[in-house]
């Protein structure tokens, strides 16, 4: 399988994530794309090559301009202010407040933040740009004939939607990739989502559409991150009504259970019919996860990496979360062997 990694994920190295009440070295770390880039070459999936530059016009076709002139001028905004530390916010647009964007970098960071935990660093948005070509590049190889591709992303994409970061996401890697997938003649495209949580943004980006068909199997909101999304009964709006499936999912969920859930979200993918697939690939749903609650073994992402290929669909598979630094390159490349039928 062709994977495709950039080194300018390095770009994104926050200091702090804010963690039980205190800053803490983030857990999404530039060491976890290192380790699964590390162990994907030791077991020879494939070549890996480096991104070609996409420019804005695909990730607009996902997000707001004056979001990504945010993103974009954000740590400047933030450094002119006189502050030493990274940019975190403090103050959002809770219930019965306006929805208008403020001038201040204090005001804009409530305004376009979904969670607080995100450190805005330097280099952030270069990092993201990146991880967005990565996703292109990958999504470009199946466009001309690969069956399957791996887009070794980071930072992570799925909690961002159109006007919205956090989750350790800024560009919704996935959505952008989904979207090139529609632009370029595909009639539908399935984005199964199986990162440990609830892939808010993606849900939010076509959740009004008929054309992508979003499933994501996560903790239950009720418990997990990011507790606002991800319910079952949230099933699409408009056009979208019937396109949308949610598998939320409480404490210490075993492959037996995880395993069911994906075999009827298989199905729907099945009866879809879609022209391609994209996998949003969390692992953090392995069972030494340091911030999640389920208990997959490394052999289960080999089982359900099986089973994704089963359904016999070009499929792009696009790097999300998983912590336990350790086993990311294991876990990861087991899932992507495990399509590959190793
Ligand atoms: C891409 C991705 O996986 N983003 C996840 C962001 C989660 N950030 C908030 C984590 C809050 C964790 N609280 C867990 C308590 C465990 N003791
Ligand atoms: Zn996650």
């Amino acid at each position: 399988m062709l994977t495709v990694f950039s080194e300018k994920h390095k770009l994104r190295d926050a200091k702090t994530e804010l963690y039980g009440g205190q800053l803490v070295a983030p857990f999404e770390c530039p060491v976890r794309a290192e380790y699964i880039l590390e162990h994907l070459k030791s077991v020879q999936l494939g070549d890996v090559i480096a991104p070609d530059e996409f420019g804005l016009g695909p990730i607009t076709r996902i997000h707001d301009r004056e979001f990504l002139n945010f993103l974009e001028q954000c740590w400047d905004l933030w450094v002119a202010e006189g502050y030493s530390g990274e940019a975190i916010p403090t103050c959002w647009p809770a219930r019965g407040m306006q929805l208008r964007i403020p001038n201040h970098i204090e005001g804009k960071l409530g305004y376009y933040a979904m969670a607080g935990e995100t450190a805005f660093s330097n280099g952030t948005w270069e990092a993201a740009r990146a991880s967005a070509d990565v996703a292109l590049s990958a999504q470009a190889a199946i466009k001309n004939g690969a069956n399957e591709a791996f887009a070794l992303c980071r930072p992570p994409g799925h909690h961002a939607a159109s006007d919205m970061y956090g989750g350790y996401c800024f560009i919704n890697n996935a959505a952008v990739a989904a979207q090139a997938f529609i632009d370029q003649g595909a009639s539908r495209v399935a984005i199964l989502d199986v990162d440990f949580h609830h892939g808010n943004g993606t849900q939010a980006i076509f959740y009004n559409r008929a054309d992508v068909m979003f499933l994501s199997l996560h903790g239950d909101p009720r418990d997990a991150f990011p507790h606002f999304l991800g319910y079952a009964d949230e099933s699409g709006a408009g056009n979208g009504e019937g396109f949308n499936f949610n598998y939320p999912m409480g404490p210490n969920t075993n492959f037996t259970s995880w395993g069911s859930a994906l075999d009827d979200a298989c199905k729907k993918i099945a009866n879809f019919g879609p022209d391609a697939l994209v996998i949003s690939l969390g692992v953090d749903t392995f069972e030494h996860d340091p911030i999640s609650f389920f208990k997959l073994t490394s052999d289960d992402f080999k089982r359900y990496g099986a089973t994704i290929a089963t359904l016999k669909l070009p499929t792009l598979f696009v790097m999300e979360g998983g912590y336990a630094v350790e086993e990311i390159g294991i876990n990861t490349v087991n899932v992507l062997q495990g399509y590959e039928g190793l």
